[in-house]
């Protein structure tokens, strides 16, 4: 890995060059636990990003003629790195987004595993042979790269998701040009440096690291043939605007969530309170499936509640690379205050508030690490039937509501599916006909029976509903956004039909 002085910020990597860029500007990214600065970055501009594109439609063409083994094999030598360096890296992620050291170590291994997903399906089928109504003729379906595809991500799985985006892309036979999230650059710097070892040919892979007008530049651009974007519901909307006006292109886009679990009065309780704990406060509250909702059947919720609130007072908050801690800090700065005031707002709405570890108390936060960005769960009581900015809107911290309902299931997944989004959720039940129900009629992209609302398995779809997304930029339904497909038929007789 390459060694950085603060005289040299890292830089842009476009047509198998490493470069400054047109930009005058640098950016730092930050330890969120001790508010140190990691490293300098060039920040990228309109230019840098033409300079890429102009990159990966020039290698287009030799890239697509390659065929889907030989692109895949570019692929495996990073799916070999990620698997040796997982501890190495993993850190490196937990230095540079906060999360606590399993998890970053668990972003690396799903990079790993998406990689490896996408390569290994270079030598699977890649379309359909279909009967045709004429007899004498061959009908198949084929897949075609769309060409560049833009990839926008985010910090909160800054390794996982960007090779989410690419991998796929890239053995079908597209050219890539992709911005890091402005958090987490050093990742975007491994990741492209891992690029350049594996060989890839100059202008297939081209990083722009910059914030979101280097990202809006790669979305308006024509020579663009489809944007995969993962981030906020505000960006994402943008987005797919610019895109719906350029007819043609493709956006795929996720968008977060305001997810729940529904725990049912034939629930187990343990399970119950262990899925509801890993889906609220698991890297603390920031992942785009993270629970900020426990929608709780009233004969069982004078007992969950005592369990959830014990556990919410205690959970571990410190220092992400020690072994012993649950929660690290949250990414940034700003974050923190968005989070605050999410937490200021539920207490202006008249919310019952349980727990409230807002301010850590100062013997919690670790030596050395005053300056970090630290806030601890934050848990109340809400009625649902209320109209409360706090229960409809994504929060993306350790903000939980807890509400009740009575009936039967279909009352608590009526409330599960009273928001705008529609991205994961949970149903922990013993009763199967439940399970069922819910599996049948929540409005997500992503359901959990009987687990926490997290995880995600590369080779299942990943994407949501209504506000939460549309297409599906991760995940193997990525394909559909990264290729065309031609019908394709054949006559095989001297009969001209
Ligand atoms: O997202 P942004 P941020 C949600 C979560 C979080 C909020 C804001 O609620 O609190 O979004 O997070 C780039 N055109 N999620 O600020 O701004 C940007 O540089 C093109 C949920 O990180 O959407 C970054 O690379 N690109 C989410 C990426 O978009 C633009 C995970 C995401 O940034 C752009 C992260 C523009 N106009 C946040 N503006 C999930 N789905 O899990 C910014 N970007």
């Amino acid at each position: 890995m390459s060694q950085q002085t603060t005289e040299q910020p890292d830089r842009h990597y476009i047509d198998g060059e490493w470069t400054d860029g047109e930009g005058e500007e640098t950016f730092a990214s930050e330890n969120p636990a001790t508010g140190e600065t990691l490293r300098t970055f060039h920040r990228g501009t309109q230019s840098d990003v033409d300079r890429a594109l102009e990159a990966a439609e020039a290698a287009q063409e030799e890239w697509r003629d390659l065929s889907h083994i030989d692109r895949a094999e570019f692929l495996w030598d990073i799916y070999h790195e990620l698997r040796e360096r997982t501890d190495e890296l993993g850190e490196i992620v937990t230095k540079e987004c906060g999360k606590e050291i399993s998890e970053g170590k668990a972003d690396v291994v799903e990079a790993a595993h998406m990689v490896e997903w996408a390569a290994g399906n270079a030598r699977h089928p890649h379309g359909d042979v279909v009967p045709s109504e004429i007899g004498s003729k061959d009908a198949y379906m084929r897949r075609k790269p769309r060409g560049v595809v833009g990839c926008i991500t985010p910090w909160n799985f800054p390794v996982a998701i960007p090779f989410w985006h690419m991998a796929v892309s890239l053995v079908e036979g597209n050219t890539v040009v992709w911005k890091p999230a402005e958090q987490t650059p050093w990742c975007g710097q491994i990741i492209a440096e891992m690029f350049e070892d594996a060989g890839i040919p100059d202008g297939v892979f081209n990083m722009v690291q910059g914030f979101g007008d280097a990202g809006a530049s790669i979305v308006d651009d024509p020579r663009v043939d489809t944007v995969l974007f993962t981030g906020s519901a505000e960006v994402g909307q943008e987005v797919a605007q610019t895109v719906a006006e350029q007819p043609g292109k493709l956006a795929a886009c996720e968008m977060g969530g305001k997810n729940a679990v529904v725990i049912s009065d034939e629930a187990d309780l343990d399970t119950a309170v262990h899925s509801a704990v890993m889906s609220s406060f698991k890297t603390t509250g920031q992942r785009c499936v993270s629970a900020e909702r426990l929608i709780v059947h009233e004969d069982v919720y004078d007992e969950f509640k005592k369990r959830f609130v014990e556990i919410a007072e205690n959970i571990a908050v410190g220092d992400p690379l020690a072994e012993d801690t649950f929660m690290g800090p949250l990414v940034e700065g700003e974050h923190k205050e968005k989070v605050l005031e999410y937490n200021e707002l539920a207490r202006s709405e008249d919310v019952n508030v349980l727990v409230d570890r807002d301010e850590l108390a100062d013997a919690e936060v670790p030596d050395g690490h005053e300056d970090g960005h630290w806030i601890g769960p934050f848990v109340y009581e809400a009625d649902p039937d209320a109209d409360l900015r706090c229960t409809q809107e994504e929060v993306f911290g350790p903000h939980v509501a807890l509400m009740t309902y009575s009936g039967d299931i279909e009352d608590g997944v009526e409330i599960h599916n009273d928001t705008e989004y529609g991205l994961a959720g949970a149903i922990i039940s013993e009763d199967y006909r439940e399970i069922n129900y819910y599996r049948d009629n929540a409005e997500v992209g992503l359901a959990y029976g009987n687990l926490p609302c997290i995880g995600a398995e590369v080779h299942l779809p990943f994407g949501g509903v209504n506000k939460s997304g549309n297409g599906y930029p991760s995940g193997r339904e990525v394909i559909e956004a990264v290729t065309e497909r031609t019908a394709w038929t054949l006559n095989n007789s001297k009969d001209i039909e």
